[in-house]
């Protein structure tokens, strides 16, 4: 017997497994709305602007083993969204997004709020097309969830009209069946790679988000060749902070600074990033001539991109490195090996100092005077619960807490897309995805006022995401990328538009005005019991801290 386009719309989700939808409605899908009723299994997370929607997704979509599920209206909600749809697409985002349209008849009309949705997501998805019959609509879910899981993840998008939500058919509904996409790498190329690794003198790994859940194949064939990983801009770090071979997040502003890191190298791992993720386009290589370059990835476009690579591997990055190490293993020289393990005497020495150092250097604030940056994050990492997943768009500060953190491989989440506005909703995905974990998020000013009415989200179904808000009262990233601009000359010039005052945005007011309890920080001593107190409340808190924000210092 048939049914409306609707109820096999939500059986199909409840069969693929999907617990939340995360959205912001309208006419156009009032036939989802309205199914709703009938499927308590889907929870509805209202978020009041679509950006919201879609970080909410973000964050959901890194800890689900389902994609997450987004409903959005029409062209002006997509519209509203595109901004963090990019991010998710930038950061490979595994979520299904749902958009309804005008009904197919009389669709030539172009009634208001109509567009070619279509079109406008495709750019930013691996799949976007409109599902024209109600009996297809099951199919085309589960062809979405599944595009969307493939290797390399990413945002799909599915336009559906409202008549055909509510034209009656047959179709069956039916579990999602993963595809088996475990890419094995290929004896050669481990063999020319191990080769290359057993050689090198001055080895480095360079580790992205695909490399997470395999920190102990990284780190023991980092061990093994002597070699320090560093971590790839992402959107989670895979290693833990106390990894004795971790050599801290790549750098990805300055060209010299990149050249730093990996000048030195002869050989180049780089292990489930894009070679290399950075902010602006890079004047040249970083790498010296003569460097050998192996790029392990799930995503076939990614490899041998822009740098000539040597060995390309197309390879699933956990069984690839452990392959890789086995092979290095069987062929290294007790010589080169006694030189690797001088390397990793040099670097667990030289990692032991940085630390110290790190903590003695840390600047204190004085009587009167702002909280500087470095010492807001140490202040922080100390208090932070060490189960906790930290979401972390906090922009000039993220340096200083890449240094302090102590935190497990895969807690460490980052805003890595580009566009600022995830760090309000993702937080709010994780927790929904994973419920018995703390989480926190620390977000500067500019950040967190794109998206801040998702704190009414967290207010509205109780979900205890503690924010904490590094207020410096600028977009303090914009000035300093100024001041590089414009050289010695310039300075002393005002900045246009880069100062949140006149007024200052009072956020503790704004956290009650949505709901949400908050406190205003000013004085460091108070942070570390502030966060504590708001980590082992069951509601959400936000905490702004008042930092620094000048940049006489560069
Ligand atoms: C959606 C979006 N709009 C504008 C920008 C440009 N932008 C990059 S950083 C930044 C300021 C960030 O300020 P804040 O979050 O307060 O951090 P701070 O630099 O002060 O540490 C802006 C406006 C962007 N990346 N994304």
């Amino acid at each position: 017997m048939g049914r409306p386009g609707r109820f096999l719309m939500a059986e199909q989700l409840v069969m693929a497994g999907v617990r939340h939808v995360f959205g912001n409605p309208g006419t156009t899908e009032q036939q989802f709305m309205d199914v709703l009723h009938d499927y308590p299994q889907l929870q509805y997370v209202l978020a009041l602007h679509e950006a919201v929607a879609l970080g909410m997704a973000d964050g959901y979509s890194r800890l689900s083993p389902v994609p997450a599920f987004v409903q959005l209206h029409i062209t002006v909600g997509l519209g509203n969204a595109m901004g963090m749809l990019y991010n998710a697409w930038r950061t490979r985002a595994p979520m299904v997004i749902y958009a309804g349209q005008h009904p197919l008849a009389g669709g030539l009309q172009e009634p208001i709020l109509s567009g070619d949705l279509v079109s406008m997501a495709r750019p930013y998805t691996k799949w976007a097309v409109e599902v024209t019959r109600a009996a297809e609509i099951p199919m085309a879910l589960r062809r979405a969830f599944k595009v969307a899981m493939d290797p390399p993840q990413g945002p799909v998008f599915l336009s559906i009209p409202a008549d055909v939500m509510d034209e009656v058919a047959e179709a069956s509904i039916a579990p999602l069946q993963p595809t088996y996409s475990w890419v094995p790498p290929q004896g050669e190329a481990v063999a020319k790679a191990a080769a290359i690794l057993c050689q090198a003198q001055a080895p480095v790994i360079v580790a992205g988000d695909g490399a997470l859940g395999a920190e102990e194949e990284l780190t023991s064939l980092a061990l093994l060749i002597g070699a320090p990983i560093y971590v790839a801009f992402g959107t989670r770090v895979p290693v833990s902070s106390d990894n004795p071979m971790y050599a801290g997040p790549l750098n990805v502003l300055s060209w010299n600074a990149l050249r730093a890191q990996l000048g030195g190298a002869d050989a180049l791992l780089a292990v489930g990033c894009p070679l290399f993720p950075a902010l602006s386009p890079l004047p040249a290589s970083p790498l010296s001539p003569g460097c050998r370059i192996i790029h392990v990835d799930d995503a076939p476009d990614e490899l041998g991109k822009t740098w000539l690579t040597e060995v390309p591997m197309l390879a699933a990055p956990k069984e690839a490195l452990r392959v890789l190490r086995e092979e290095v293993a069987k062929s290294i020289t007790l010589q080169a090996g006694h030189r690797a393990q001088e390397r990793v005497e040099a670097l667990t020495k030289a990692k032991e100092e940085a630390r110290r150092a790190a903590q003695e250097t840390v600047p204190r604030s004085s009587k009167g005077q702002a909280m500087p940056p470095a010492h807001f994050a140490y202040e922080l990492s100390q208090a932070v619960d060490r189960d906790s997943l930290l979401y972390d768009e906090s922009v000039t500060v993220a340096g200083h807490l890449m240094r302090f953190l102590r935190l497990g491989p895969g807690q460490h989440l980052r805003a890595a897309g580009g566009g600022l506005g995830t760090g309000m909703g993702a937080p709010i995905g994780l927790k929904l995805a994973q419920p018995q974990r703390p989480v926190i998020a620390v977000v500067g000013d500019g950040a967190a006022l794109y998206t801040i009415q998702a704190l009414w989200t967290a207010a509205h179904y109780q979900i205890p995401v503690t924010w904490v808000i590094a207020n410096n009262r600028s977009y303090r990233i914009l000035k300093l990328n100024m001041l590089q601009y414009r050289g010695e000359a310039g300075k002393g010039r005002p900045f246009i538009a880069m100062d949140l005052i006149e007024p200052e945005v009072d956020f503790v007011a704004l956290g009650q005005a949505f709901g949400v309890k908050g406190v205003r920080i000013e004085d460091p001593d108070e942070l570390a019991p502030a966060v504590r107190q708001a980590q082992a409340s069951r509601e959400p808190w936000l905490l702004e801290v008042i930092i620094d924000g000048s940049v006489d210092g560069g």
